[in-house]
């Protein structure tokens, strides 16, 4: 009997509402992925923080599928029994055959079932299979792509399973699997060949040849309709991974990509105008105080400022208080992830903060994972002198506060001369001694193995930026992604983002970009792309995304020489604005979040699942189109308040100056973001301009 499970989304802070009837009926929704309970990229991230939605709305119907890898397993799947009948049965009857499956619940939000795949137990099925891949669908995969071998594997196990699970129910069953990625796509492939009774969707979060074509020096975007995608695909010996990618893209009842650029890209080479775009969302979690995520920042803002005192000893000619932390985090793809444009940027901001003898420091993070073998000696002794410089501050301070304390007890005013012996003078001397240092504070944390090579290092001695006294902007680059149990730097990543200002992701190439999205939920600003899905969304649905600090730089209608300009102009912008600005900025910019909530974005999933099933199973299934024009499309307004623009900036007391600390000015900043937050304002002033006349 179908149960009446109908779903809608309802309003979020003032967001559209959306509701689509849909009676999911008895339906089992297959989520089958590689990054399933195993972390490689962003697709991981996708799953895991959808996970939560989409169990609440298919509860015991819900199952992912990815491959058994022992050690993620050991730390975050609790195997079970399964609980359904048909899917027990058919675990059962595939182990009994030479395969090994598991089931568990995925300790993740949302605890959903998992059926992890031990590929590597039926290798040696894979010549088989290759040789039935290529009689029926005529794609060969070579012996020595791992990969694709791996893809091979996946495909007709996860094939095997739905079609065991079809037999093993008692009534004809309404299957929907949602494969991602082509190292999934051949499961989908197989199922539609061997006409399983099965809904399918297709997700792209990438193409194959964009990834390919964007690496090399081709442009891209100019050209995406001229490309030969066979001869492209040859060429780079990916022909075999392209095919199995576009026969998933073509059997797919439904195909989904993740924005509207890697749409347009799809259609262009894999051939197929994808039938809804499925923007990224995330696990958005609310405090109950809104300015909590203010104190985190000021929090975490802390301890960065700690690791620069260490980095940076007997170099320490700079005001921490004004100093501006920036980074870049992600895959080491150098130019597809913008880290050349930012480094250019950097030098021209470098420049323009000396010649216009600015105050400000600028530390720019790069964590971006490269070959290493450990961190460096330097590095290390960095945080080893600041911490025997703390430990002696707080000798003396013990002595100097025991000896105050003894001269009140008797009623005396203490002599401050006398209050420090020579013994903690010589103390004090010593340890100055051993925090000299002849050489400048490093570029790199690690010792890398590729050094004379490395790109990001090789842009740093080309362009000059060494970390001297002079730079107004200094370089951190950590090739190691981070960990709250490191000895130099014990954060994670989301704790240091919090405690930076500005994310800056300048990417030629990015389907969606979970990095900015990250910041912009914890109220960060950040530098996206138009090229990027992501900058594309948040132009799409912000009047004035800058003043949201979501700035979106042009890669895409500008030579890469301007675009480097026009970042040096958002940097210098964003150097430029006061405490109290970057405290407003940072209001506006969280509250962006309810956008990026997949209980917002997690209806575009809904209609795709819904147009699946009703393509595959019409007589139980209606999916009506809704007409574009009915849908409004929801947009942010240009913020009612005064901009965060430093030229337009206003004190918040005639006699404190912008960067006044005290707890006055604190909480009048708090209380000037408030009122903005709660738009209590009159519109006061014009759209923010740029001043800095680079652009
Ligand atoms: C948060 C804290 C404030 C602090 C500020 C520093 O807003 O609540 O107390 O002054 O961060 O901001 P900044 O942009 O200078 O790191
Ligand atoms: C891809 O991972 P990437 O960093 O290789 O998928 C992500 C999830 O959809 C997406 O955010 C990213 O842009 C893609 O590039």
């Amino acid at each position: 009997m179908p149960l009446p499970r109908s779903l809608s989304v309802t309003s979020l802070s003032g967001l559209d509402d959306w509701t689509e009837e849909f009676d999911l009926g008895d339906a089992v929704l297959f989520e089958i992925a590689w990054e399933v309970a195993n972390k490689v990229g962003g697709i991981y991230t996708v799953i895991q923080t959808k996970a939560r939605l989409t169990s609440e709305e298919w509860g015991e119907n819900y199952f992912l599928v990815g491959p058994y890898m022992e050690n993620s397993v050991r730390t975050q799947v609790e195997l079970i029994e399964p609980t359904n009948p048909a899917l027990k049965r058919t675990i059962d009857n595939m182990n009994s055959s030479g395969c090994k499956l598991y089931f568990g619940r995925w300790l993740i939000e949302g605890s959903p079932y998992v059926v992890l795949i031990d590929v590597g137990f039926t290798a040696w099925s894979l010549d088989r299979w290759k040789s039935e891949l290529w009689e029926n669908c005529g794609i060969g995969v070579p012996w020595f792509d791992r990969e694709a071998n791996d893809a091979v594997l996946f495909g007709f196990l996860t094939a095997w399973l739905l079609g065991e699970y079809a037999a093993q129910c008692e009534e004809p069953p309404h299957i929907l699997a949602h494969f991602h990625e082509w190292l999934a796509g051949l499961g989908l492939v197989l199922c539609r060949q061997r006409q399983l009774p099965v809904a399918t969707i297709f997700t792209t979060h990438a193409t194959l040849l964009g990834r390919y074509l964007c690496a090399g020096s081709v442009d891209f975007y100019n050209n995406l309709h001229k490309f030969n995608v066979d001869k492209e695909a040859g060429d780079r010996q990916i022909y075999h991974r392209y095919c199995l990618e576009r026969a998933a893209a073509h059997c797919a009842h439904v195909f989904t990509t993740v924005s509207h650029i890697t749409a347009i890209e799809a259609e262009h080479l894999l051939k197929r105008k994808p039938d809804v775009v499925t923007p990224n969302g995330l696990n958005v979690k609310k405090f109950s105080a809104s300015h909590e995520f203010q104190n985190l920042h000021a929090h975490s803002k802390a301890r960065i400022q700690e690791f620069i005192r260490g980095h940076f000893y007997g170099h320490l000619d700079f005001n921490l208080d004004k100093s501006v932390f920036l980074f870049i985090a992600g895959r080491y793809e150098f130019s597809n992830k913008g880290a050349d444009v930012f480094l250019e940027a950097l030098a021209r901001l470098n420049y323009l903060l000396r010649v216009n003898h600015s105050e400000v420091t600028v530390i720019a993070f790069f964590i971006m994972p490269a070959r290493t073998n450990n961190f460096n000696i330097e590095t290390l002794k960095g945080q080893a002198v600041r911490k025997q410089l703390w430990d002696t501050a707080q000798t003396v301070k013990e002595k100097f506060g025991k000896k105050l304390y003894e001269s009140l007890l008797v009623g005396q005013l203490p002599d401050v001369s006398k209050m420090l012996d020579k013994e903690d003078f010589t103390m004090m001397k010593r340890a100055i001694f051993s925090a000299q240092r002849q050489c400048l504070p490093p570029i790199c944390t690690h010792n890398m193995l590729d050094d004379s090579s490395d790109p990001i290092l090789n842009c740093l001695r080309r362009i000059g930026l060494f970390n001297s006294s002079s730079d107004r902007v200094k370089v951190i680059f950590h090739p190691e992604f981070l960990s709250s149990t490191s000895p130099l730097l014990p954060m994670d990543y989301e704790e240091f983002v919090r405690g930076c200002h500005l994310g800056v992701f300048p990417s030629y190439y990015e389907p969606w970009g979970y990095t900015p999205a990250e910041c912009t939920v914890m109220g960060i600003p950040s530098v996206s792309t138009n090229l990027s899905g992501f900058g594309c969304f948040m132009e799409e649905h912000i009047a004035d995304p800058s003043a949201y600090g979501v700035y979106i730089l042009d890669r895409r209608y500008r030579s890469v020489d301007e675009s480097c300009s026009q970042l040096t102009s958002f940097l210098l912008q964003f150097c430029q604005q006061s405490r109290r600005q970057r405290i407003i900025q940072r209001n506006r910019t969280e509250r962006l979040s309810d956008l990026l909530d997949w209980r917002y974005l997690g209806r575009y999933y809904i209609s795709a699942r819904h147009m699946a099933l009703a393509k595959a199973f019409p007589e139980s299934y209606y999916y009506e189109p809704q007409d574009p024009s009915s849908k409004k499309g929801f947009r942010y307004p240009r913020p009612a308040s005064v901009p965060p623009s430093p030229a337009l900036s206003r004190h918040s007391s005639p006699h404190h100056s912008d960067d006044n600390d005290d707890d006055d000015e604190r909480y009048n900043e708090d209380l000037e973001a408030e009122k903005d937050r709660l738009n209590i304002r009159q519109p006061h002033s014009p759209q923010y301009r740029d001043k800095s006349g680079l652009t």
